[in-house]
């Protein structure tokens, strides 16, 4: 993927870096010192981590990227990329004016809450990081599937902080990404040596070049702009240079902050030899001197985007200052500062701008300059950028129930995607699945035997080759559809969040089914919000659940993701616990995430075996979809209902056998989605104070023959809380069973005795309700 780059105009890259800088600074010293304040309240933004970018995303922007790039841009240099935009034309000034504000352009970059076109969200530092990896191997997988051609490909780039290198999930996804041997990546270091708290340790940063080399990465180190460098050759340039090399982040940044003087005296004291270098240069021009790094370097930037245009991932660590250009430059806690009216006056009469015309986009710049700088922004490659590129709907086949009178939703969940993979279509060539460790021991087996595991290079499965009986067939392909992943949850998250935004970056939607263990889902609980946040489509689903693992212990319980799924947005949580609900909701699922206002579903099974359930009909399928429906139907004016989601159902139907007769017209409710049942009944109650939505919710169209004092025992493989809180729909008193304690071994009669989910425990719950 060779590409061509012109020879740039130095120069009026200069000026759009000046430019980045003022209307960043500025977009947000509007936001806190102009606009008016209804509440008093800061506004914020971060006008010194924009600053020290603002060279680089002009180099990147209007030099080195190409139509297909994408970029994951460091969160907090947000408003620089949309003031890249205000000058595309992409950006409007009243979006720029309205920085923070409710309907405005964004704290840091969003895909779905900004107006213009955003290739990644940011915020949570290291995910954007992370997920241009695994975006790249995303886009090695469609272009191995013949469903984009190499001409339509770009390269996957990150704009990073030099803090976020702490992120753990920066090694964990250097990790995966050199087994997938990744290409097209670069991420691109702001290392201005400052965190939020504090200037960072120097002593990681040599440290830095060996992990990523290690990992089959190129590094690149922007460290000295081309001033220096000559400054280098002068006569004590060799101790200069020394000098630079050995010195600690928080003498550098606090000398950067104290300015020409202080270099000056410093310099002195630490080395008379350079005294020749210093006599040559006023205190201004030693300050820019000290401070001409690599980063904020034109030449250097371009050279070093220039130089690295072959498909090796490539770590560039570009040396800057933090707040480059501003009165704060360098100082430890400028990481939320803000210039006062006074300096922001000042830098707009050092950048030749008249008052009044702050939002001009080339304010200050002469006639030529200014069409040499806007001539650039028109004829970069990025303003050539196709970004709307509609994908097909897949048609969605049945789904058949698999059959066998006693099986799991579990089992089954693979037999399902089996089959699939066997009849073929649309729909089955699109399905990704992938799996952090865990494919085997979540049925996936099956799937990855039909399809095989992607991998860009052909590799024979060496068992199979040797003719070891397994039932497992590795052969590794480019036509594979199952990513395999090692043992990192959050890397699974990343790899689902990618995989579910084909659509979006790509052009081409994907199928992606992603299985981990249920409480293994917390350990990559940021990267599955991440991945929501982001509106990216898949199929979470986890299993096993619950104390139901019986023997694996407590260690492997799950107990709260059905509270994590219900506080989830743009994640809709199914427990089936039946395998036909299992198919019917799988089917749905394929649907939803296609759907222009769908979202990711998250299916939480299980391996226990149930004896599945004769049905009279169909009736119960809709109800089912929509988040339960009743399994036996209650009386009109019914006293009591049993409501249980998933695996405990035979406990559930049994209690309601024990029950029924002493309690005329008792319910038995089977809820497959507690969060959708939520979602309606909250989102009704708010729609009806906005004037819209006087129909009742699905939860309360259930309810509604229920007699008003009726009770309600609740139980789930999990916390409580997942539905003791359908006592407040209709007010009805709840007794809610489910886990609040931890699990721990046992056989399922011994754990469901002890954790009271056992028929004895409905039995007294319910007796519990009339007590009173
Ligand atoms: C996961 C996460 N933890 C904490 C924060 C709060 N935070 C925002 S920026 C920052 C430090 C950023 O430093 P660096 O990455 O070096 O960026 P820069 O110096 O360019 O501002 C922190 C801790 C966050 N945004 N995300
Ligand atoms: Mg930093």
């Amino acid at each position: 993927m060779l590409k061509k780059t012109q020879a740039p105009d130095l120069d009026a890259l200069r000026l759009l870096d000046d430019r980045l800088r003022w209307l960043s600074a500025w977009t947000i010293h509007n936001a806190n010192h102009l606009r008016e304040s209804t509440d008093g309240l800061k506004v914020g933004g971060h006008q010194a981590s924009c600053a020290s970018m603002t060279a680089i995303m002009a180099a990147l922007y209007f030099h080195a990227l190409g139509p297909n790039d994408k970029v994951a841009v460091k969160p907090h240099a947000g408003p620089v990329l949309h003031a890249i935009h205000y000058l595309l034309g992409t950006q409007s000034r009243e979006q720029l004016q309205n920085f923070r504000g409710f309907g405005g352009m964004q704290s840091y970059p969003s895909r779905t809450k900004d107006r213009i076109p955003v290739d990644f969200s940011t915020g949570s530092v290291g995910l954007g990081v992370a997920i241009t990896a695994f975006a790249s191997l995303v886009q090695d997988y469609l272009l191995a599937h013949e469903m984009m051609k190499p001409e339509e490909a770009g390269r996957m780039v990150a704009l990073m902080g030099d803090a976020e290198l702490d992120e753990g999930n920066i090694y964990e996804c250097l990790i995966e990404a050199y087994k997938h041997d990744i290409r097209n990546c670069w991420w691109i270091v702001d290392y201005n040596r400052q965190s939020l708290d504090a200037t960072t340790a120097e002593r990681m940063f040599r440290r830095f070049d060996e992990i990523f080399a290690s990992c089959g990465w190129r590094v690149v180190t922007l460290k000295y702009g081309k001033q220096l460098e000559a400054a280098f050759e002068e006569h004590g340039g060799a101790a200069l240079r020394q000098w630079l090399e050995d010195v600690g982040n928080a003498d550098y940044a606090a000398l950067t902050y104290l300015g020409g003087g202080a270099w000056r005296e410093r310099l002195l004291k630490d080395m008379p030899e350079v005294k020749p270098i210093l006599d040559a240069r006023d205190d201004e021009a030693l300050a820019a001197l000290m401070t001409n790094l690599g980063g904020h370097d034109m030449d250097a930037l371009v050279e070093a985007f220039d130089g690295a245009q072959d498909d090796v991932p490539t770590l560039f660590i570009a040396y800057t200052v933090k707040g480059q250009g501003l009165p704060f430059a360098g100082h430890k806690d400028n990481h939320a500062g803000l210039m006062n009216p006074g300096q922001i006056a000042a830098l707009r009469e050092k950048m030749g701008i008249a008052e009044g015309q702050e939002w001009e986009p080339y304010a200050g710049l002469g006639g030529n300059s200014a069409e040499a700088a806007k001539a650039l922004v028109e004829n970069s490659r990025i303003a050539k950028a196709k970004r709307d590129r509609p994908w097909k709907i897949a048609e969605v086949p049945a789904i058949v129930q698999p059959t066998g009178e006693e099986q799991s939703t579990q089992a089954a969940f693979g037999r399902i995607l089996l089959d699939l993979a066997k009849a073929g279509g649309p729909l089955a060539d699109r399905i990704v699945t992938t799996s952090p460790d865990v494919t085997v021991s979540t049925n996936l087996g099956g799937f990855v035997n039909q399809r095989g595991l992607f991998r860009r290079q052909e590799l024979r499965d060496v068992f199979a080759a040797a003719n070891i009986p397994s039932a497992q067939k590795w052969g590794m392909r480019p036509a594979g559809q199952h990513i395999e992943l090692g043992i990192a949850e959050n890397n699974l998250f990343l790899m689902l969040a990618a995989l579910g935004l084909a659509g979006d970056l790509f052009g081409e939607r994907l199928f992606p089914i992603g299985t981990v263990y249920d409480p293994f889902i917390a350990r990559g609980l940021d990267a599955l919000n991440y991945a929501c946040y982001q509106d990216a489509r898949f199929m979470l689903v986890a299993t096993p659940s619950g104390v139901t693992l019986g023997p694996e212990g407590g260690a492997h319980q799950s107990i709260n993701p059905p509270l994590i799924a219900m506080g989830q947005p743009g994640l809709r949580h199914y427990e089936p616990a039946f395998v036909d609900e299992l198919a019917l909701l799988m089917e749905e699922a394929f649907r939803i995430m296609q759907r222009e206002d769908g979202e990711s579903v998250y299916l939480r099974l299980t391996t226990r075996t149930l004896r599945q359930i004769e049905r009279a009909g169909n009736s119960w399928q809709a109800d089912a979809i929509a988040g339960g429906y009743w399994l036996r139907e209650p009386c009109p004016g019914a006293e009591a209902a049993i409501v249980y989601s998933g695996a405990i159902a035979p406990e559930a139907l049994a209690a309601w056998e024990a029950l029924k007769d002493d309690l005329p017209g008792l319910g038995l409710l089977a809820v497959t989605s507690p969060d959708l049942l939520h979602r309606g009944w909250s989102g009704r109650r708010s729609a009806r104070w906005g004037g819209k939505g006087t129909q009742p919710s699905h939860v309360e169209r259930l309810l509604a023959p229920l007699s008003r004092d009726a009770g309600l025992v609740t139980l789930l493989d999990g916390s409580p809380a997942a539905l003791s809180w359908l006592g407040g729909v209709a007010g009805h008193k709840v007794s809610p069973l489910g886990l609040d304690r931890f699990g721990q071994t046992g056989s399922l009669d011994d754990l469901y005795r002890h954790y009271r989910l056992d028929v004895g425990a409905i039995v007294e719950a319910a007796a519990e309700l009339f007590l009173e």
